[in-house]
């Protein structure tokens, strides 16, 4: 086992922070500077965000006054504005805040509205009857309000907001897992601080950045990293409904004063945009446009395929800066800043405060030397090795409190001594730069960016009466990473099997994106004298 420890960050630079009161702090610096712009053009200032957060954490107050200690709260709002208002209203009303997406079915929904516990959900006019369904018929006593009605008749001055400490809830975000239905990932203002001042450092963040926002509101990097560090720092967000090629390219090139200069997305949109690149236009005008206006993008969530990161080279003149995160740990390694020192297919060393180290599970080796590090200089201490590879743990102030409710799952999920286990597996070279090798687990799939169970996907289809089995693997695929293939034996009693309905079934019980894509019907599904089936044998024979 081999270890790396960041240097903290000096005294002198850390910020005083809490999310939503670092937003206000902005209200006095910056009351007049836009702090988002919509898919409409329509502009949010500093001063109209902090009035509103404070007017929709009035009104939360007054709904839960019954309520003893912090209620989490869903919430489903148009990504504009709105999931702004919904979120920092949340936290200023000393609450913690549950993001829902609108692609998720309503089974799916009603089980994150049941698993956080949430006390009350925030709905809009748009997503009302949405959540209505969801709670339909569960015997819920949870009230819904709506994010236009805690908006009429707000405050026109910002309010203290409830004391918070770095160790309180913030934060609750699902992810799948190998086991069982998706773990709510406890996330907490300390966790959140820790997290977006490491990036403002390491990425040199300023009020003077302006960042194209396309990411879905329900993962960290939709939230941490583009939208609280954007606002805790002063800087601007220009936020789209969805991701369009199309109109992510026209923000890019145009040269009004109201440009972005920051870009971070998943591997899937860049490979999404090569191939939608703007086909009249002179190459070396767009490398001129994209040089001059836009000082750093990020491409993170999923492995960054070399030809993708040369593709986006030849066509922006841009060396994409790849990191590496977790939504358990938010960000945790990254290349520099400084786009010469970026290495093609590694993920560069540790944000500062954060720890790093890589364990031979064999062995489960523990004799290791921790070393104190800086960024220019670091110190890495190897058992009589070169080099070490094995599963990535990670320690640090931006590692997650627990799963929500699953004190089990949590402790299975960190060592004796506190590491987390991010079940990848990775490898460290001498100077501490590390490279993701891959999951340690088969049963988890990274698609588009989004990391999906197997296991979930095996279980509904088991549900449907016309699959008798089922395998489900991850197909690499250079647009997706991966592609969620389904290995069927269907059951042939049945006359008149349809996969596209099955397909649709499937739609109505998980997101579109955990949908296989693919699906191959078997005789059987090969399976040892314990009866598992072997899937990394399924799939190099699918890969054939
Ligand atoms: C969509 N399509 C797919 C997939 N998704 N095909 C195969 N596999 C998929 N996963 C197909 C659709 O069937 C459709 O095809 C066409 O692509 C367009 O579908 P649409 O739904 O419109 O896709 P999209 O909007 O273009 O979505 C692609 C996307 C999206 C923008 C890359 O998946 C996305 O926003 N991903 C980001 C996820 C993310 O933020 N992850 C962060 C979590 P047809 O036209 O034939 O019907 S990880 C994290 O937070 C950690 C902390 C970290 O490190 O960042
Ligand atoms: P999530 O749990 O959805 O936050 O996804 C986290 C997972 O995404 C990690 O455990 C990795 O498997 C993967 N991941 C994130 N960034 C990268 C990267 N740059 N390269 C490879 N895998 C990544």
């Amino acid at each position: 086992m081999s270890c790396l420890v960041a240097r903290k960050l000096p005294p002198s630079k850390r910020l005083w922070w809490s999310t939503y009161a670092q937003l206000s702090s902005q209200w006095h610096t910056y009351s007049n500077k836009v702090a988002l712009c919509e898919s409409n053009n329509a502009q949010v200032t500093y001063s109209e965000l902090v009035r509103d957060c404070t007017a929709v954490s009035q009104k939360l107050k007054a709904e839960l006054k019954t309520k003893h200690g912090p209620s989490r709260i869903s919430f489903l709002v148009p990504r504009n504005r709105s999931f702004v208002q919904a979120l920092f209203g949340i936290f200023h009303s000393g609450n913690v805040a549950v993001p829902l997406c609108s692609d998720h079915p309503s089974e799916m929904l009603r089980y994150y509205i049941q698993n956080s516990e949430s006390d009350l959900v925030i709905a809009s006019h748009q997503s009302v009857d949405v959540i209505h369904q969801a709670l339909k018929g569960n015997g819920s006593k949870r009230g819904v309000v709506l994010i236009e009605d805690l908006l009429k008749d707000g405050t026109k001055e910002p309010q203290p907001m409830e004391t918070c400490l770095d160790d309180d809830d913030a934060l609750i975000i699902y992810t799948s897992g190998t086991t069982g239905p998706p773990k709510g990932v406890v996330l907490t203002h300390g966790n959140l601080k820790a997290q977006t001042e490491a990036m403002i450092q390491v990425w040199d963040w300023s009020p003077q950045d302006s960042l194209l926002h396309v990411l879905p509101l329900h993962h960290v990097h939709g939230i941490t990293n583009c939208l609280l560090t954007p606002l805790s720092v002063g800087a601007s967000l220009t936020m789209l409904e969805k991701f369009n090629p199309q109109q992510v390219w026209r923000f890019l090139l145009q040269q009004e004063e109201r440009k972005p200069n920051l870009f971070m997305a998943v591997p899937t949109i860049y490979s999404k945009l090569i191939q939608t690149r703007p086909r009249g236009s002179n190459p070396d005008e767009i490398q001129t446009i994209l040089r001059s206006k836009i000082r750093l993008m990020v491409s993170g969530s999923a492995a960054l395929p070399v030809p993708v990161l040369e593709k986006w080279k030849s066509l922006t003149g841009h060396t994409l800066l790849e990191r590496y995160g977790m939504t358990e740990i938010g960000m945790a390694l990254t290349n520099p800043l400084e786009e010469w020192k970026r290495i093609p297919g590694s993920v560069g060393r540790p944000f500062p405060g954060v720890s790093a180290r890589i364990v031979d599970i064999s062995s489960n080796q523990s004799d290791i030397v921790l070393s104190e590090s800086d960024r220019r200089k670091f110190k890495v201490n190897h058992r009589d090795k070169e080099e070490s590879s094995g599963e990535l743990q990670i320690k640090g102030p931006n590692v997650f409190k627990e799963y929500f409710g699953n004190a089990e799952a949590t402790a299975k999920e960190f060592t004796h001594d506190g590491w987390f286990k991010t079940g990848d597996t990775a490898f460290m070279d001498r100077s501490g730069v590390f490279r993701i090798l891959g999951r340690t687990s088969v049963d988890i799939i990274k698609s588009g960016g989004y990391k999906i169970s197997a296991l979930d996907i095996e279980r509904v289809l088991l549900g449907h009466p016309d699959i008798k089995d089922v395998a489900v693997i991850g197909i690499p695929d250079e647009e997706y990473g991966q592609v969620v293939t389904a290995l069927v034996v269907l059951d042939d009693t049945h006359k008149n099997i349809n996969l596209t309905e099955i397909s649709d079934w499937m739609s109505t019980k998980l997101p579109k994106y955990s949908v296989p894509r693919i699906w191959k019907s078997l005789q059987t599904l090969p399976r040892n004298t314990m009866g598992k089936v072997n899937k990394k044998e399924l799939l190099k024979l699918h890969l054939k």
